[in-house]
């Protein structure tokens, strides 16, 4: 798309405007109060048609938070390192910067991306597509910092824990996470696409934990715990949970019947395609994929419902866990409302569903994406 990055940037001030409106009106009178309904938490998704690039830019990547962050003084600010450790450590960023440097480009898309699009509705942020983005994090392995603290082998649950602060008794976004996986993968970051990473994304350190889905990902870290269990709360034993089977829509399953939500299901989306197109000539059509899985093996494009595929090009840049984008050159033979729709396969054989699984908390949808053509003669 040709949206240089200040129309970018306008456009996603003018997307904020009816919001600062809605607080501007929402300003209490003398002797009024407000009944705080959530924790003012800031939920924005990109646009579908501005995620053409391999690596989104940091003014337009999405942003979730549950509660208001209380932002850590980065002169204050201390990385505790406690729990299952043989020397527990309050760690400077300078003391984390000369640990080795390690850097990663991967997606980071939010468990709920797509519950708006689930039928029956699912209570949550009405998600579409944008609740994702891909980009490139740097900063130090959390193996590097933990093995330096002498972590021991009784550690099985990394517990992280972020300095946002919710109200009342709301319960804290508090997490824990396999320390296979964050041993493996897990790093660190404290820069985001070359830049600091911005407060928003969880300055000055976040967690990054390739391949699996955004609640893993903490912002704003000021603690870590490795432990022989995993954590308890709200967060670990009734959100981000998903079902161990297949249920019918509508049906709600109980918290043991379901297992936390980790590894991101093979999705594709389609970020460019006309709206109107002329029967028999060439069209320009594209998106990306990304799963799980370190790659994707192809994507495939359909203007049949599915009856036949081609398969699109995939873009020679790719990164373990990263999205790959594709382009496909379509031509509508006859006139009439054209529907397209991308498949993507990934590395470990996995196929896009034609309808994502319902499930009570509406996570990881990735039913095939159609976007409709006006086809004339
Ligand atoms: N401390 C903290 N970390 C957090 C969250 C949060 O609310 N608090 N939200 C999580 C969720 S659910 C997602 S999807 C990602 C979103 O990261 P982003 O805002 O940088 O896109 O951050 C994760 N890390
Ligand atoms: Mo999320």
């Amino acid at each position: 798309m040709a949206f240089d990055s200040i129309d970018r940037r306008r456009f996603l001030l003018l997307a904020a405007a009816p919001l600062l409106a809605a607080q501007k009106a929402a300003t209490p009178r003398a002797g009024e109060s407000m009944l705080q309904m959530n924790g003012y938490a800031v939920n924005a998704e990109t646009p579908l048609a501005l995620l053409t690039d391999y690596v989104t830019p940091n003014e337009l990547f999405f942003v979730r938070s549950h509660w208001i962050p209380r932002t850590p003084d980065p002169k204050k600010w201390r990385l505790t390192i406690d729990g299952e450790v043989e020397r527990p450590a309050q760690l400077t960023l300078s003391d984390l910067k000369k640990l080795p440097r390690a850097e990663t480009t991967c997606v980071l898309q939010c468990a709920g991306n797509g519950r708006g699009l689930y039928a029956p509705t699912v209570p949550g942020v009405q998600w579409r597509y944008g609740a994702v983005g891909n980009a490139r994090w740097s900063g130090v392995r959390v193996r590097d910092v933990l093995e330096r603290a002498g972590v021991k082998t009784t550690a099985k649950h990394l517990h992280v824990f972020g300095s946002d602060d919710p109200p009342g008794k709301v319960p804290p976004f508090q997490r824990s996470i396999e320390m296979e996986k964050v041993l493996a993968d897990g790093i660190l970051a404290f820069s985001m696409n070359g830049e600091p990473l911005p407060v928003v994304h969880g300055a000055p350190l976040r967690l990054i934990v390739p391949g699996w889905a955004g609640d893993h990902w903490m912002k704003w870290v000021v603690r870590l715990s490795p432990q022989a269990e995993s954590q308890k709360g709200f967060y670990m034993e009734t959100a981000y949970r998903y079902p161990l089977t297949v249920g019918a829509p509508g049906v709600a399953f109980k918290p043991e019947e379901m297992s936390p939500v980790t590894e991101l299901f093979v999705k594709s989306n389609i970020t460019t395609a006309p709206k109107k197109a002329k029967a028999g000539r060439a069209y320009a059509i594209g998106g990306f994929a990304f799963s799980g899985a370190p790659d994707i093996a192809k994507v495939e494009i359909s203007d049949d419902d599915g009856a036949t595929w081609t398969e699109a090009t995939l873009d020679p840049r790719h990164d373990p866990y990263a999205w790959r984008l594709w382009s496909h050159r379509w031509t509508p033979s006859r006139e009439g409302t054209a529907r397209i729709c991308a498949r993507a396969t990934d590395s470990n054989g996995h196929v896009q569903p034609r309808d994502a699984a319902w499930n009570q908390s509406g996570y990881l949808h990735n039913s095939w994406h159609f976007v409709d053509v006006e086809v004339s003669a």
